[in-house]
């Protein structure tokens, strides 16, 4: 069997991205190879996570002594930990974390603020489907000390790189520093990323349509006359698609990406911003979907260009192919006007 010897992997590809870039300092490069480091330990501990009955479960002592963590305990202080001591980051902000997460004592704050979603989709674990852990990184905006809340209350246009590791059948990192979209297969037994998917592209429509279709009869009328383009009722024009939702936004993402297809999370009556934050979630999907081509809004603006007020507010998203999301923002409009 003939094996592969010219590879290109995480560390090679950064770096010949940062030559194509003279001004750059190879930070930003460091600092997401500090996140594919990280990536690789979170999912070491996934593979295990179908073990915790032999192994222990949470808050346990297992066999060897030690002990148990939630994996979403152990993912935020992994990123924590593969970020803080650096010197490239100025502060950071978790979805786990209700304030600003301080760079300890005694390291020189570096340029950039990074948030992170460490284990989105967690509920999925037990279930043994994919999850992801999403970061965004933005250059800081104050001059020197540390971070304040002002570096990471940040529009999502300003975004300098964002990306996601998703653990599913492969672990793949997906990351854009502005130049395309990127992804990169894990091969567990060098334990390398290798570059799989290079200049990743979104289809102008996608084939799928992703949404909790059981909050339907919660949804707006927009959001449901959308909903019904998407099944078929307004042939005119939309075509019909296809229905797939895994609930982890990084899966459900992902897989449009790759397949073409619009991801939703409406506002609904009982929560009228939707479900997901702004910070961690929607604006690096956003980045990445706008550098894949595609698109990303609440409905009524772009997500990149909504200034967040707090760490962890929440945004309606509509996200995908860049046509199908036209589509919904026609409709909310003839629906709902623009108010
Ligand atoms: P989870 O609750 O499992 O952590 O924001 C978190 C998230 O998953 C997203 O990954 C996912 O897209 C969404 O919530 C799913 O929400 P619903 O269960 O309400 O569909």
């Amino acid at each position: 069997m003939l094996h592969q010897t010219k590879v290109t992997t995480l560390e090679r590809f950064i770096l010949d991205q940062e030559r194509a870039h003279p001004d750059a300092t190879g930070e930003l490069t460091n600092l997401l190879y500090d996140v594919a480091l990280a990536a690789k330990i979170i999912a070491s501990q996934i593979r295990r996570a179908g073990l915790v009955n032999i192994l222990g479960s949470a808050g346990e002592t297992n066999v060897q002594g030690e002990e148990q963590q939630k994996l979403d305990v152990f993912a935020n202080e992994t990123m924590q930990n593969a970020l803080n001591h650096t010197g490239r980051v100025c502060a950071m902000a978790s979805e786990e974390n209700e304030e600003l997460i301080a760079i300890p004592e005694g390291v020189t704050p570096g340029k950039y603020a990074v948030l992170f979603d460490p284990l989105d989709g967690s509920s999925n674990i037990d279930v043994n489907a994919a999850v992801g852990t999403i970061f965004s990184v933005y250059r800081r905006v104050t001059s020197d000390g540390n971070g304040t809340l002002t570096d990471l209350l940040q529009a999502g246009a300003n975004q300098v790189a964002a990306g996601y590791v998703m653990y599913g059948s492969s672990v793949m990192m997906v990351y854009s520093a502005g130049h395309g979209v990127h992804g990169f297969t894990l091969d567990p037994t060098i334990g390398e990323f290798l570059l799989s998917h290079p200049s990743m592209t979104m289809p102008t429509s996608g084939r799928y349509y992703s949404v909790n279709e059981s909050n339907f009869g919660r949804w707006s009328p927009g959001i449901q006359a959308a909903v019904r383009g998407f099944k078929g009722d307004d042939l005119d024009r939309m075509k019909p698609k296809n229905s797939r939702y895994i609930g982890s936004l990084v899966a459900d993402f992902h897989r449009n990406l790759i397949a073409g297809g619009i991801f939703m999370y409406p506002g609904d009556t009982r929560n009228p911003r939707g479900k997901l934050r702004l910070l961690y979630e929607a604006s690096p999907m956003a980045y990445l979907a706008e550098q894949a081509g595609g698109a990303a809004t609440d409905g009524r603006q772009p997500i990149g260009d909504i200034v967040p007020e707090a760490l962890h507010q929440r945004v309606p998203l509509v996200i995908g192919c860049a046509e199908d999301v036209a589509y919904v923002k026609t409709i909310l409009m003839e629906t709902e006007g623009n108010g």
